[in-house]
C-alpha cells in the first residue's frame, strides 16, 4: 500500500497495531513514547524525538494512537489538526466533552477516524450479526454475557490503568466492558437505552511496583501500598433501544479467565451464543428441531486453520486503510468510528452515574 503509519504508545497494543500493519503491507514510519528511550528500548520502530517531530513528518498519512488512556484526546486531537487521519485505542477519550470534539473536528476535516472496536471483526461476529439482519434470529429479546480476565487477581497485579489519573475513572467498565456493549449493538442492531449499574472495588489496596508494569506483565520491582478506586467488578441490566433486554458481567479478577468475552443474544426465532477463548465456533440454538454449531469458514485462512484476536486487527486495518488510501472519510464507514468512541463514552457516563445514584439512568445523547 502506498500509505505510512506512525504510531504511539510503547506498550502491547502498540507492538499488536504494528504486527498488524506489516500483515496488510502499511508501512511504519515511526513511533513516539513517553521519550525517545522508552520508543527506542520497543523495539518496534524507528523512534521519533516527540510527537510533534512525527505530525510535521510529510510522509505520514495516518497515526495509530496506543498511548495510556489520559493522552487519546489531545493526541488525537492533535494528530488531526496535523491533516493525518486517526486510528485510536479505547477509549476514545476521558468525558463525552472531549470525545465530541474528536468527532465534530475529524469531520470538519473529512478524515477518517476509527476505534479499535475489533471484536467486530471475529467472522464468527461479523456472521451474528448478518444473521440478525437477515432476519433469521427474529426480534432479538435478550442479549447475555461477560467479559472476564484474571491479569489484575492479585493484590500485586498493576498496571497504568488502575490508576484514574491515566486510566480513567471506569476500569473494567471502559478497558472491556466498551468491547463487549459494542459487540453486542453491532451484531443486535440495538443501541443501549437505559443502564442499571453496580460497580464494586474489591482490592481496594494494592502493592504498586515503583516501576511500571506491562499490560498482562508481571514485575519484581520494589512495592509501595496504593488505594484502587476502579472497579475490578460490574454488574448490570440493559434496556436496548429496539425492546431488548440485557444482562452483563465484567470482572479483571476472574482466576482462570484470560480473555473471556462471551455473549449470547435470543430471539424470537433462534438463539446465538459465542465466546472469544474459542473464535471458530458460533452456537445457533433453535426451539424446534437440532441445534447447530456454525465454524468459521470465512477469514484469510481455511476452515480448520485457526484465526483469532490478532487477524481482528488485521481485518479492521484493511478496510480502514482503504478509506485512507482513497484519501477521505467515507460517507457510511463499515468500520467503528470516533462515533462509536462516543457513544461508548456516553454509555460509560450513564453506567457510573447509574452506580452512584443505585438507580437506572438513560444514556444521554
Ligand atoms: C487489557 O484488559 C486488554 O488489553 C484491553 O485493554 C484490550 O482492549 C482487550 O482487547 C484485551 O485486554
Amino acid at each position: 500500500m502506498s500509505v505510512n503509519a506512525a504510531i504511539v504508545g510503547t506498550g502491547f497494543m502498540a507492538w499488536v497495531h504494528a504486527e498488524a500493519l506489516a500483515r496488510i503491507g502499511v508501512s511504519v514510519t515511526g513511533m513516539v513514547g513517553s521519550s525517545p528511550e522508552r520508543a527506542a528500548a520497543a523495539d518496534i520502530a524507528r523512534p521519533y524525538n516527540d510527537l510533534a517531530e512525527m505530525l510535521a513528518d510529510d510522509r505520514v498519512d495516518a497515526v495509530h494512537i496506543c498511548s495510556p488512556n489520559h493522552l487519546h484526546h489531545e493526541q488525537s486531537l492533535a494528530a488531526l489538526r496535523a491533516g493525518k487521519h486517526v486510528i485510536c485505542e479505547k477509549p476514545l477519550a476521558m468525558t463525552p466533552s472531549q470525545a465530541r470534539e474528536l468527532c465534530d473536528v475529524a469531520t470538519e476535516l473529512g478524515l477518517v477516524n476509527a476505534v479499535c472496536f475489533i471484536q467486530r471483526y471475529y467472522p464468527l461476529c461479523q456472521e451474528a450479526a448478518s444473521r440478525v439482519r437477515a432476519g433469521s434470529v427474529g426480534a432479538v429479546r435478550l442479549i447475555t454475557g461477560n467479559y472476564l480476565q484474571d491479569w489484575l487477581a492479585k493484590d500485586t497485579d498493576w498496571n497504568w490503568r488502575l490508576d484514574p489519573e491515566l486510566g480513567g475513572s471506569l476500569r473494567v467498565v471502559g478497558d472491556i466492558g466498551s468491547h463487549w456493549l459494542d459487540l453486542v449493538s453491532f451484531i443486535s442492531g440495538q443501541r443501549v437505552e437505559a443502564v442499571m449499574a453496580d460497580l464494586t472495588t474489591l482490592i481496594p489496596h494494592r502493592l504498586r511496583p515503583r516501576e511500571s508494569v506491562g499490560t498482562f506483565a508481571q514485575t519484581t520491582s520494589a512495592r509501595e501500598p496504593t488505594a484502587v478506586t476502579t472497579e475490578d467488578v460490574a454488574g448490570m441490566l440493559l434496556r436496548f433501544d429496539g425492546g431488548a433486554r440485557g444482562v452483563l458481567a465484567l470482572s479483571q479478577i476472574s482466576p482462570g479467565r484470560k480473555n473471556h468475552l462471551s455473549f449470547e443474544v435470543n430471539g424470537s426465532e433462534a438463539s446465538l451464543s459465542w465466546g472469544a477463548e474459542n473464535p471458530e465456533r458460533l452456537w445457533i440454538g433453535h426451539r424446534d428441531g437440532p441445534n447447530e454449531i456454525q465454524l468459521r469458514d470465512t477469514g484469510d485462512y481455511p476452515i480448520g486453520h485457526a484465526q483469532g484476536y490478532p487477524d481482528t486487527f488485521k481485518a479492521l486495518f484493511r478496510t480502514v486503510y482503504a478509506a485512507i488510501d482513497s484519501g477521505k472519510s467515507p460517507e457510511a464507514p463499515g468500520f467503528p468510528t470516533f462515533v462509536d468512541g462516543l457513544e461508548q463514552v456516553l454509555i460509560g457516563e450513564a453506567i457510573a452515574d447509574s452506580a452512584r445514584r443505585g438507580q437506572w439512568v438513560t444514556v444521554s445523547r
